[in-house]
């Protein structure tokens, strides 16, 4: 039955309140109080009671985010106090020259305090409140005039369209970063080369991108959060005295700020901020590009004032460039395991995220042509975490009249056997198989990996020699060598020949998953070897499958049960495995009866550092229990197990509604499943 207009009133203010704290929690607090159905329960209430009652409408409800038509192009906005950039350090002496400059200014050798954040590497944005309501949204632009984003801002759910509480200043200017978190990047990377669209560069070019739409609709489906810094102007509001006060005030209006934001004295203990965040820097979901100080008591950020367009009181320090412009010289083609010719660059030495890179790759000649990319190019590479450096973009106009074009080889450049590419795969691939000398050492390096035959001491330069000196040609080979054969090898003394002897002695006792998975048959990793090994029990029964039978097993399709199927059949692998056989590699049988496997069906994703046990054991327990273990969440994922450092994969589990289990849960559970 439709209320009376002054208990519908009631009822949506009630459900506004309800709404924003919901709100409030999951987005500034990162701590979310109700399930996501809850939310989306009230949300449709009050659309319900607007739709009835359209005079209760008002711009700042949660339910009027996503504005209606697109614009047509974006407005100027002029900041009435400029928005400032700031001065960069670049060392822990630049750090120490800062301080002593703020000492001489201030004429007092005082240790000052400073308030330290991340550099979160975004888009500054300045957002203004009117009586509490957000009127305006405007990107700083060349710091006195901007653009008016306004209706895009009103999409990103960490955004209050009004301030909490009722002790809020008449006029409040606040100023921070808006960002893509890596999460919501890697989705909507995901999504753009699904639709065969350019993905972007960095989190900070999709921010950018989103921020840029005309089309509010479109911003509101990019995952934007903002963290506010500063504030420009108020008005009718005597503020705290310091600016780690007013950003816990802001936090308290419904503004989100920096949950590292900390405060230290001194430089020393800001370059000890600065070396600890260093270190936490990949795990944080969010990229940033250096830590801000601030002195804290805002009477001396007064009186240091500024300097052209920086302030004296603030400074960045930037941490190594995650991104840098350097010269592709040449083009080189690496063979890998089973054949793959992967284009590799050769770059020019260029110091980037805190290491020296020259080599990067370019995955395959697809990538080459989206990249548009030749030899001779300028180009920017980028080097994020742990991450492997990419070449991100070519600057086209920097192009030298000598650059050539990059080809793929007619033949192996290790082996000279034809180079085929299948229609339909971006790989080319070399057609040598195992008579190509770079297959075979990737082979035996792939075989005695830690996941497969986890040889200790036969590192990649060892086998490399190994076989250029022909002492080995594959793996079975192995187990014949002597003490007499390695005592002559570079860097080869009698200690290490010993104990490489004794691990390879000691190696042939294996499971039938490791050496299944040790064989490195195409498409075949880790689970889908113990799949295969479940389901065989035997080495002989799975080599006797025909296709139709190998598809029977979980995760196998089609390709999988062909590149199976073709390579027990391959006279030279028969050989292999027999020779394997015969020198002694064994594995004990395997009786795996369903009852135990009370995972069957579940996909788990194991992230951050498990400290009891290690994520390889953790995993191999579950997948004992029958739970596939995958590497990255997706709303398929049944349960995340979030180690300490977790980082990118938490925020997307969380998004998704996902069960996470703490380390301690997690063992619990593994305890008790283990016990049934
Ligand atoms: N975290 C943070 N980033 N950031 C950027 N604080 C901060 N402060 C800034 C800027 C430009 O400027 C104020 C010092 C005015």
């Amino acid at each position: 039955m439709k209320p009376d207009l002054s208990s519908a009133r009631v009822e949506v203010a009630r459900l506004r309140d309800q709404l924003n704290d919901f709100n409030y929690q999951y987005y500034v607090l990162d701590d979310p109080c109700v399930p996501d159905a809850e939310y989306d329960r009230q949300l449709r209430s009050l659309q319900q009671l607007e739709r009835e009652y359209p005079e209760l409408l008002s711009n700042d409800s949660p339910t009027q985010r996503v504005g209606g038509q697109p614009l047509e192009g974006f407005t100027q906005v002029t900041h009435e106090v400029p928005m400032l950039s700031l001065d960069n350090a670049f060392s822990a002496d630049e750090l120490l020259a800062f301080e002593k400059r703020l000492q001489d200014r201030l004429n007092s050798k005082i240790t000052l305090e400073f308030a330290c954040e991340p550099k979160l590497d975004g888009i500054a944005v300045s957002l203004l409140y009117d009586n509490g309501v957000l009127v305006r949204g405007a990107t700083r632009g060349d710091g006195s005039t901007g653009e008016n984003i306004t209706a895009n801002v009103r999409t990103i759910p960490s955004i209050p369209l009004h301030l909490r509480g009722e002790n809020y200043p008449p006029i409040l200017e606040v100023r921070g970063e808006i960002y893509m978190p890596r999460a919501g990047f890697e989705r909507l990377n995901e999504q753009a080369r699904a639709r065969q669209e350019k993905p972007f560069v960095n989190p900070r070019n999709a921010a950018a991108g989103s921020l840029r739409q005309l089309d509010p609709r479109i911003t509101a489906t990019r995952l934007l959060q903002m963290c506010c810094y500063n504030v420009g102007r108020v008005e009718g509001y005597n503020l705290p005295d310091t600016h780690s006060e007013v950003l816990q005030l802001l936090n308290a209006w419904g503004l989100r700020i920096n949950a590292e934001m900390d405060v230290v004295q001194g430089a020393s203990q800001c370059q000890q901020y600065y070396e600890n965040l260093s270190e936490k820097r990949d795990s944080l979901a969010y990229d940033i590009d250096g830590i801000v100080f601030k002195i804290n008591r805002l009477a001396l950020q007064q009186r240091l004032g500024f300097v052209s367009r920086a302030p004296r009181w603030a400074i960045a320090y930037k941490f190594p460039a995650q991104e840098e412009i350097t010269r592709l010289l040449d083009v080189e083609f690496q063979v890998g395991r089973t054949g793959a010719v992967t284009p590799v660059a050769r770059l020019q030495p260029v110091f980037v995220g805190g290491v020296t890179v020259s080599n990067a790759t370019l995955h395959n000649m697809d990538e080459v042509e989206r990249l548009g990319i030749m030899v001779g190019d300028s180009v920017v590479i980028r080097r994020a975490g742990d991450v492997i450096p990419q070449i991100v973009k070519v600057i086209e106009n920097r192009r030298p009249d000598d650059a050539q074009t990059i080809e793929l080889p007619i033949e192996c450049p290790v082996c000279g056997s034809e180079v085929e590419r299948e229609e339909g795969e971006a790989a080319a691939r070399c057609s040598g198989g195992l008579y190509c000398q770079a297959q075979r050492k990737e082979a035996i390096k792939h075989f005695s990996s830690r996941k497969a035959l986890d040889i200790d001491g036969l590192g990649d330069k060892l086998v490399e020699q190994l076989v250029d000196e022909n002492l080995i040609h594959h793996a079975a080979d192995l187990f014949n060598l002597t003490l007499d054969q390695l005592l002559p090898l570079e860097r080869m003394g009698k200690k290490s020949a010993e104990n490489l002897l004794e691990s390879l002695a000691s190696s042939r006792e294996t499971t039938l998953p490791r050496f299944l998975y040790g064989l490195g048959i195409r498409e075949v990793g880790e689970a889908t070897a113990l799949s295969l090994a479940r389901y065989f029990k035997t080495l002989d029964a799975l080599m006797a499958a025909n296709e139709e039978q190998l598809l029977e097993v979980d995760d196998v399709g089609p390709i999988v049960a062909h590149h199976i199927h073709r390579f027990v059949r391959q006279p030279h692998n028969i050989e292999v495995i027999n020779s394997l056989q015969e020198r002694g590699v064994c594995w004990p049988d395997l009786q795996v009866d369903a009852g135990t496997r009370p995972l069957e069906g579940q996909i788990w994703v194991l992230t951050g550092t498990l400290h009891t046990m290690g994520r390889s054991e953790g995993k191999s327990r579950l997948q004992e229990l029958g739970a596939k273990v995958a590497g990255s969440v997706s709303a398929k994922t049944t349960t995340l197990v979030a180690g300490e450092k977790s980082g990118s994969k938490l925020n997307k589990a969380e998004d998704l509604g996902i069960r996470v289990l703490n380390e301690e849960e997690f063992i619990v559970q593994l305890f008790k499943l283990e016990s049934n």
